[in-house]
């Protein structure tokens, strides 16, 4: 097996084929500074690129945080066009997480705030542990969320609650999360990062063609209009017919057999 990259502030393990990526800054409640930012493009460049990988859980370091948010002494100092130069890059990195063409679960194990909420929204869904608590609480400092949380957000449980949380900048806990439709599922902390393993390791065990086409067509659709979103599905749905593991998955099931899938 290829070596492993190795970072200063996320830990990054293999567990058969599995990522997992722990954000860990314990002094700064695994806020995201530039460096931090830099390192989880680097480590889902890897997922992506990286054969052995077939998914990725993103986390956070110990019991109290998943990730506080952007890292507030670093945005203190910046005006507005290295602010905007910066959300841009961030929008860039959470981006490599959604687009990384295999499946990502966030295991969201504390306090999931501004652009901790948003890096968990670019991953494709997300378990809580009872405890956790999300908002973007941006505004209480008289700004915006600026990783494409506005736009993510808004467009996964609706302008109304979106403008409920983004505009009070209050925080929610997890039951009110997982009802908005922003968790999928609360699990106990002590199962939470295995439960979120076991997530992708069964999206993984479909054909992984097929995985990467449908994360494409849901971007898709969602990022343009239902006309764009359903020519690219029809694009991608006729990829999926000149895989060889298209034709494994449908052979299988008609001779009521387990399918063995390659990736080709
Ligand atoms: N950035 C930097 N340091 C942080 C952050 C943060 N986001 N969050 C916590 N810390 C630090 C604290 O300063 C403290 O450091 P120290 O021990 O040196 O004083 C340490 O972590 C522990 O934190 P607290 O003592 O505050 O712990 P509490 O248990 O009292 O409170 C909270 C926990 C409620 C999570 C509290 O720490 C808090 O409110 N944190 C800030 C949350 C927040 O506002 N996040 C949003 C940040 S803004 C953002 O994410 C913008 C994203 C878009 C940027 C676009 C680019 C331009």
């Amino acid at each position: 097996m290829a070596e492993l990259p190795s970072f200063d502030n996320l830990r990054f393990e293999l567990r058969e084929g599995i990522a997992v990526v722990t954000v860990c800054r314990p002094k700064a409640l695994n806020a995201l500074n530039t460096k931090t930012h830099e390192e989880v493009e680097r480590a889902f460049t890897e997922v992506r690129t990286n054969p052995e990988i077939r998914g990725a859980v993103l986390t956070g370091d110990g019991e109290k945080a998943f990730v506080a948010g952007a890292d507030i002494a670093e945005l203190a100092n910046m005006g507005p066009a290295e602010a905007e130069a910066h959300s841009a890059f961030g929008q860039r990195v959470f981006g490599s997480i959604e687009t990384c063409g295999k499946p990502v679960a966030a295991a969201i194990n504390g306090f999931s705030l501004g652009g901790g909420l948003e890096i968990a929204l670019a991953c494709h869904v997300r378990f809580a542990c009872p405890e956790a608590k999300l908002g973007l609480p941006e505004v209480t400092l008289a700004l915006i969320p600026g990783y494409g949380g506005t736009q993510r957000l808004a467009r996964l449980i609706g302008a109304g609650r979106a403008f409920e949380m983004m505009l009070t900048g209050d925080m929610i806990d997890a039951a009110t999360a997982e009802r908005f439709g922003i968790v999928n599922r609360i699990v106990p902390r002590d199962q939470l990062v295995a439960e979120a393993i076991a997530w992708v390791r069964k999206v993984a065990s479909r054909g992984p063609v097929a995985v990467r086409n449908a994360i494409d067509c849901v971007l898709t659709g969602t990022d343009r209009s239902v006309e764009q979103g359903y020519l690219r599905e029809q694009a991608l749905f006729g990829a999926c017919f000149g895989t060889d593991d298209m034709r494994e998955g449908t052979a299988a099931f008609l001779a009521k057999r387990k399918a063995q899938f390659t990736g080709r």
